[in-house]
């Protein structure tokens, strides 16, 4: 094997699928004939119009090259799943984008979402390292061991994550926190990939090379 693998990392995709088959067709494009790794960085699911679709084509991705394509839980992820074992988490759930999600699946409540989908997510690991980088939905605590264990922190961190320009080993691929720059949020030790697709911003993937740990380029996608 001597041609280098890119890594497409892809930020928050909140149930905007028709952005996300856009930015897969961009990734193909752009690899071309590379061998290429795809991360997701969680948060498929909730506020924006078709989540159905969005788990269904993750899926699918995974079931054709499941070396090759990860999957992290999310925030809202591990919302959904607290439903089902706490009624009382139901409507902080439907509040933050939890309706939209259950109307792509014609489901009532969210004990109606087909079980191999449930599953699935609950399934999601919530880091994922390679030689370069730890990717994870929010981020670490800065003062933990690395990687940082704690799952909530993984689901939910901005600060002192965010403020703390902090040197985790690795350089930290990451989303959760919307940036309303409309650009990836790229710092010395750390990249912010969600840019807000979901607030009618532009959905966003970096490109990593197995040289360094920030991205060598950005690929966008918007409505506009
Ligand atoms: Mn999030």
């Amino acid at each position: 094997m001597t041609a280098e693998t890119l890594t497409y990392a892809i930020g928050d995709i909140h149930g905007c699928a028709d952005l996300l088959d856009r930015m897969l067709e961009r990734i193909e494009a752009h690899a071309g004939d590379r061998a290429k790794k795809l991360v997701f960085l969680g948060d498929y699911i909730d506020r924006g119009p078709d989540s159905a679709r969005v788990i269904e084509t993750l899926r699918r991705l995974q079931w054709r090259g499941p070396d090759d394509v990860v999957c992290l839980m999310g925030n809202h992820e591990a919302m959904l799943l607290k439903t089902l074992h706490e009624p009382g988490a139901l409507d902080h759930w439907l509040v933050n984008g939890g309706t939209e999600t259950l109307a792509s699946y014609d489901a009532a409540g969210p004990e109606e979402i087909p079980g191999d989908v449930l599953d699935w997510i609950e399934a999601l690991p919530t880091v994922h390292d390679d030689a370069q980088r730890w990717f994870v939905h929010a981020g670490f605590r800065p003062d933990a061991e690395v990687p940082d264990p704690d799952r909530e922190t993984h689901l939910w961190i901005r600060e002192p994550f965010l403020s703390a320009d902090h040197d985790f080993g690795r350089h930290v691929v990451h989303g959760h926190t919307p940036q309303t720059r409309g650009g990836a949020d790229c710092r010395r030790f750390r990249t912010n990939l969600d840019t807000g697709a979901v607030y009618g911003n532009a959905l966003t993937a970096g490109v990593f090379s197995q040289a360094q740990g920030p991205a060598l380029e950005f690929l966008r996608v918007s409505v506009r």
